[in-house]
């Protein structure tokens, strides 16, 4: 169904509740609300069907630990707030300006709606968890201006999408055996503009962050500026990040989408082992385009020069399970990095072995309780021999095999063994 016309139809459900007299204490026709200054506060833990939140403005619903149990939530005021609890629902429509989820464990109900929560303009995400929802647990459509920081999507299908809407900003969270962590996706063709991924944590999702165009429209006006900076993708099923662009024909021109995107700075490390292969997603960065010709049927070609409007710069890829960057047709940017990924060629498309670490060699060193790694050496030529153990970070190294197995169970302690001058400490005249 078109969505518009869904918003539509879900706008006269909630406009048809009849105005009963539980609205006469709060309007949030739930049991146990109580009216609070500058908002509303749940008393205990509750069961309700449907709310409507309207004709008020910059309010708080504050759950107040309990955990709130709705069919469904129509939020229509500006400024409205919902915070510290649980909330388990099947679906949220939030449709007024500036509303904000903070402190809130988001679970499904029953019947969750694969659009789980609709955000509205300007929309706040903070400090919420979202588990186990089977649709897209946060979408961002034709509702520009939000972010989202210091939150948890663990076990959705999809943590994010934004399909259709511009500005939006992710920022330091974490997302965790999603199918897709964040999905870009311009869904009518246009808008999606000028969002910016970073600093975030993706581990064991299907897809880390994907970025695709699929429908036969001008796609030049969706999918612009887009940003994805400085996250750590580790472990994903498929590829870190997936970027897909299917160009059109124009006045007789190309024209494709994804124009001014900015890959810069990720970390890409173990991605790509399922074992179920789709396409060639089994990199630390995949990025393909085609060209789309005729109508009927239409035919879809292979296109690198597609990607033109993609640059990656300053990224690290590092044991994937294929490339580290599978790009062929995208803008080098320059110092991106790709050592130990599974096929040899390491990466194509942009220039990425960095030579000056890997004439480095490390062998026979031996490293303990350090207070992160014993050996953080991504890159540099493993020479063999190198042991480490009871360091601060569990990993105890990275860029070597430094685990040998006669180091882990042995127990070295240099504890007996008096300390010599530091180099910068020497006996002078
Ligand atoms: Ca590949």
């Amino acid at each position: 169904m078109n969505r518009f016309i869904y918003f539509f139809i879900i706008f006269l459900s909630f406009a048809w509740l009849p105005l009963g007299e539980a609205r006469a204490n709060t309007p949030l026709d739930c049991p146990a609300v109580i009216a609070v200054p500058g908002g509303y506060r749940l008393t205990q833990n509750t069961t309700c069907d449907q709310v409507s939140w309207e004709n008020e403005n910059n309010k708080f619903f504050n759950l107040n630990r309990f955990t709130l149990t709705i069919n469904s939530i129509g939020v229509f005021g500006n400024g409205l707030v919902i915070r510290n609890g649980v909330l388990q629902t099947n679906s949220i429509f939030w449709l007024g300006d500036g509303g904000t989820l903070s402190n809130l464990k988001i679970t499904k109900g029953s019947s969750p709606r694969g659009f789980f929560i609709e955000a509205g303009p300007n929309f706040t995400v903070k400090r919420c968890t979202f588990s186990e929802i089977p649709g897209v647990a946060l979408d961002f459509f034709h509702a520009p201006g939000g972010r989202v920081i210091n939150s948890v999507f663990k076990n959705n299908w999809k943590g994010i999408s934004i399909q259709e809407a511009d500005d939006i900003l992710i920022e330091n969270n974490k997302f965790v055996g999603n199918t897709t962590g964040v999905n870009l996706f311009p869904e009518h063709g246009f808008k999606t503009n000028n969002n910016t991924i970073r600093y975030n944590i993706f581990r064991e999702n299907a897809m880390g962050i994907t970025m695709y165009t699929d429908e036969r429209l001008v796609p030049t006006w969706g999918l612009q500026g887009n940003r994805i900076v400085k996250n750590k993708i580790y472990r994903s099923g498929h590829s870190g990040i997936l970027i897909a662009l299917n160009c059109v024909e124009d006045l007789g021109h190309p024209s494709c989408p994804g124009q001014d995107t900015k890959i810069s700075g990720n970390l890409l490390k173990s991605n790509g082992f399922s074992s179920e292969k789709v396409l060639s997603d089994d990199d630390g960065v995949t990025a393909r385009a085609t060209m789309e010709l005729g109508t009927n049927p239409p035919m879809r070609t292979p296109y690198p020069a597609g990607l033109a409007g993609v640059t990656l710069s300053k990224n690290r890829a590092n044991k994937n399970a294929d490339l580290g960057f599978d790009v062929n047709g995208v803008t080098d940017g320059g110092g991106n990095k790709a050592n130990s990924n599974g096929n040899p060629a390491q990466c194509e498309g942009v220039v990425c072995k960095s030579s000056y670490l890997a004439g480095v060699t490390l062998s026979k060193n031996l490293a303990n309780k350090n207070a992160d790694l014993g050996f953080d050496v991504n890159g540099v030529t493993d020479g063999g021999g190198n042991i480490a153990n009871s360091n601060g970070n569990p990993a105890q190294c990275e860029g070597g095999v430094c685990k040998s197995s006669y180091g882990t169970d042995l127990d070295i302690s240099l504890d007996a063994i008096p300390y010599g001058p530091l180099p910068s400490d020497q006996l002078r005249h």
